[in-house]
């Protein structure tokens, strides 16, 4: 087992066209983080820390109306594994659907 520290969420470029972005952060299909509102240029500080063995997917969503016609976004998935315990802060993008966001993460033993 090891400790996945989520640390800053990162947003260049939004995906939604007008306005700020509701995203949020999965890590192995469990919603951990937001949805906040985040615009271009602006970032967050996460800070939450979730179990995992083996590897965390870390899975970054748009939230957006929600029904058939309009679902949240999938912007990208990176992944952590316990190979990263005291590697320090590692960093990936997420640039699906034209969006541009970079997290900043540390595995913990
Ligand atoms: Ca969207
Ligand atoms: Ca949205």
């Amino acid at each position: 087992m090891a400790n996945l520290k989520l640390i800053s969420l990162e947003c260049k470029k939004t995906e939604d066209w007008s306005g700020a972005d509701e995203p949020y952060l999965r890590v192995n299909g469990n919603n951990v983080w937001g949805p906040i509102s985040l615009n271009n240029g602006q970032s967050a500080t996460v800070d939450r820390t979730v179990e995992f063995s083996q590897t965390a997917e870390i899975a970054l969503y748009d939230q957006d109306v929600g029904s058939w016609f309009d679902t949240d976004d999938h912007l990208g998935t990176l992944a952590a594994n316990t190979d990263q315990v005291g590697q320090g802060e590692q960093r990936g993008r997420f640039n699906k659907d034209g969006a541009d966001y970079t997290l900043t993460w540390e595995v913990l033993a």
